[in-house]
Parts: structure tokens; C-alpha cells; sequence
């Protein structure tokens, strides 16, 4: 395929919880890498919004940390676009635990700022199918501003 044929397409990438102290830098790495941030939004999952987005790995060991993590404080939500975006997307993130990036992709997003299997800073849509389902479903939540304004860290 040449570069004049080439088609963008779109991914959904979200910074999860535990990278809440990092948004910057991984912001700062998408733009870098060449991705047009389309759409951007921060929200407060709710459990139920937890478990609807991960709804393919229900019933999964995993599954019931996945929600409590996932709904446990803010996410920022992004469209991102570029040519080949879900797989360019999944490949500056690295593998999905953070532990394995660190030997296998250690300049990777998931090696620089995630901790493990399950807090691995990012996520990544896995086709532009998922990417469609991901961004109506995340740039559709009700914005609940009470529930960004609750942070673990400091009193306001
Ligand atoms: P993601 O969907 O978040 O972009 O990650 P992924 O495609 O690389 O991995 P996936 O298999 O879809 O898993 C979704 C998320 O579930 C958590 N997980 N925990 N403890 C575990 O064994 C385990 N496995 C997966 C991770 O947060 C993973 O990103
Ligand atoms: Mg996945």
C-alpha cells in the first residue's frame, strides 16, 4: 500500500487510574508519535460503565479487579487518528503487562508508567470495530461532575 493510498482510521485510547499522575507524559507521547487527538474526555466510571466497557471478559478470573480498578477514580478518553491507528496505538503502549513490556518494549508506554497485569496504565482498542463500539460508548456516559471532583489525594 503506498503512502497515497493510505487510509487514516481511528483507535479509542484511555489513560486508566493508577495513571492518573502521568496524564501529561502520555498525552505528550501520543502527539509525538503522530496521532490527531480527535475527541478528549475525562469521566468517572461507574461500576456498571466499568463492567459495559469490559463486557467481552466477563466471567474472566480477572474480571471483578478489572471493574473495581477500572471505577476507581477518573479516566481520560481519547479518539485518536492516524494511518493503521489501532495497531500504532497498541504498539507504542506495549504488551499488556507492565511487567513483561519492562523486558520486552521497555521504551513503551505500559514499561514507563504501569505497575502489573492489571494496572497498566493504558488501554487500546483491539480492531476499529472496538474502536467504534468503544468511542460511542465512552463520549456517550452521562457526565457526572460530582464524581470527578472526588479525589483519594486532597481535600479541595
Ligand atoms: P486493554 O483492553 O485494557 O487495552 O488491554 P489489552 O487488550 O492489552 O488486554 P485485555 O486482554 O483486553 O485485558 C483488558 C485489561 O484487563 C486487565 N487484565 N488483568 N490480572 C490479569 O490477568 C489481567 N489480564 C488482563 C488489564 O488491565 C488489561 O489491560
Ligand atoms: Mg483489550
Amino acid at each position: 500500500r503506498s503512502r497515497f493510498e493510505a487510509e487514516r482510521g481511528r483507535t479509542f485510547a484511555m489513560i486508566k487510574p493508577d495513571a492518573y499522575n502521568h496524564i501529561g507524559k502520555i498525552v505528550d507521547r501520543i502527539l509525538e508519535a503522530g496521532f490527531r487527538i480527535s475527541n478528549i474526555r475525562m469521566v468517572r466510571f461507574s461500576t456498571e460503565n466499568a463492567r459495559q466497557f469490559y463486557a467481552e471478559h466477563a466471567g474472566k478470573p480477572f474480571y471483578d479487579g478489572l471493574v473495581g480498578f477500572m471505577s476507581s477514580d477518573v479516566v481520560v478518553g481519547m479518539e485518536l487518528v492516524a494511518v493503521d491507528a489501532v495497531p500504532k496505538w497498541r504498539s507504542l503502549m506495549g504488551p499488556t503487562n507492565s511487567n513483561t513490556a519492562r523486558n520486552d518494549a521497555p521504551t513503551s508506554i505500559r514499561a514507563t508508567f504501569g505497575t502489573d497485569g492489571q494496572r497498566n496504565a493504558t488501554h487500546g482498542s483491539d480492531s476499529p470495530a472496538s474502536a467504534n463500539r468503544e468511542i460511542n460508548f465512552f463520549f456517550s456516559i452521562p457526565s457526572n461532575t460530582a464524581a470527578l471532583n472526588n479525589c483519594t489525594c486532597c481535600v479541595i
